[in-house]
């Protein structure tokens, strides 16, 4: 794994590698994204449906960009289900000038499956990028599935580029797009019906009343035109907040002087033991209740020299932890980090080869959260 140093470098194998490790989902790809500042770079992603010119434009973009000074970095995500190779083959070659140039770096990503499979790793690598100090980190993802829903929790800004003759396609992916387009493109301005896309983009803006509405540009990505007032737009665009979504409870601890007479009366409410183990190196006893989607942790400790038997000393039996599972841990404690939130170490890695982190109860309400995930 590359050191934090090289990452902020931006050198480029240091990335590439760093890069490959989130996608292999290893460990220590978390553990060095949790040691990394977030960066302040904007993060765009850019959607629309296949062939609307998105890398184009997307190389348009790195060269206005360049020219002023900015670093830009580029996310190309891909589905598999659509990826021939030939997909990410075209966006390399449309964006090849800018392969040598050390103030740009560009990386294909296909996902595995559906778009659940960019969710974590596009998450993770759209940080790493942001941390390594790009100006611009620009994420192109075709939008003919839940991408676009995806993109939008993970950028800044999201723009929707469209081109003219799609005819339904403006219809079909109106779903989806309509609410997360901070700003609507239809490249390919010099083809007939330019005006007409953006007419019926307005019109079906118009159908939901907002104090703001998403600009409708116009660009010629290959010529190129329209890319300053595209990069004015993003500009005044505000960031989005994000809101987070995916936590579920996985298990609650409960820490018990007997796991023998608690058992009984777990059993009586329907709750049966399907695993009992002891873990020497936490000094406790664990009986596992599956309810329903999630657990109940039966914790006895081991011995008096330990966590739970001092828990149960100070504070009687009773609720120990509650496990939340969460999509980007490492997201998470960037996050509670940034609001001041109390963290008990860095996320480890457990035995089963997911990662952990604990939040201590002074910042939850009075309640040990541990934060996992798979
Ligand atoms: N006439 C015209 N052609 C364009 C313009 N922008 C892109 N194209 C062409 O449209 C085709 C598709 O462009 P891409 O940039 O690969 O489109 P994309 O949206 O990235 O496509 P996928 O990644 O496959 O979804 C290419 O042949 C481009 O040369 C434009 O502004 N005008
Ligand atoms: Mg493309």
């Amino acid at each position: 794994m590359p050191d934090a140093g090289r990452i902020i470098e931006r050198n480029p194998r240091a990335l590439g590698r760093a890069l490959t490790a989130i996608e292999n989902r290893e460990p220590s790809a978390w553990e060095l994204l949790a040691r990394l500042a977030p960066g302040t770079g904007l993060v765009v992603g850019i959607t629309g449906p296949p062939g609307a010119g998105k890398s184009s434009l997307v190389d348009a973009l790195i060269a206005a960009l360049r020219a002023a000074s900015k670093t830009v970095a580029v996310l190309a995500v891909d589905p598999s289900s659509r990826a021939t190779g030939g997909a990410l083959l075209g966006d390399r070659i449309r964006m090849q000038r800018h392969y040598a140039d050390a103030g740009v770096f560009i990386r294909s990503m296909a996902t595995r499956g559906a778009l659940g499979g960019i969710a974590a790793a596009a998450h993770q690598s759209t940080r790493l990028l942001r941390a390594a100090g790009f100006d611009f980190v620009l994420i192109e993802t075709v939008g003919v599935g839940q991408d676009e829903i995806e993109i939008a929790s993970l950028a800044d800004m999201v723009i929707v580029v469209l081109a003219p003759g799609m005819g339904d396609d403006v219809q079909a992916i109106k779903a989806g797009m309509m609410e997360i387009a901070d700003i609507f493109v239809v490249n390919k301005a010099d083809l007939p019906g330019a005006e007409k896309t953006a007419r019926e983009i307005a019109a079906m803006l118009g159908l939901v009343p907002a104090a703001d509405n998403p600009p409708i540009l116009q660009t010629v990505a290959t010529a190129p035109k329209g890319i300053a007032e595209l990069i004015e737009a993003m500009a005044a665009c505000p960031r989005r907040r994000h809101t987070v979504v995916g936590a579920s409870i996985d298990h609650i601890g409960i820490a018990v002087k007997s796991i023998g007479a608690a058992l009984p009366i777990y059993a009586d409410v329907g709750l049966q033991a399907t695993g009992r183990e002891t873990v020497a190196a936490e000094k406790v006893h664990v009986a596992m209740l599956p309810a329903g989607a999630s657990r109940i942790e039966l914790l006895e400790a081991t011995e008096p020299e330990s966590t739970i038997a001092r828990f149960i000393e100070k504070r009687g039996e009773g609720l120990h932890h509650i496990a939340l599972k969460v999509p980007d841990l490492a997201a998470a404690a960037e996050r509670l980090k940034q609001r001041g939130a109390r963290l008990i170490g860095t996320p480890q890695t457990g035995a089963g080869g997911h990662l952990y982190l604990f939040v201590h109860p002074q910042s939850t309400g009075g309640v040990l959260l541990e934060l996992i995930q798979e």
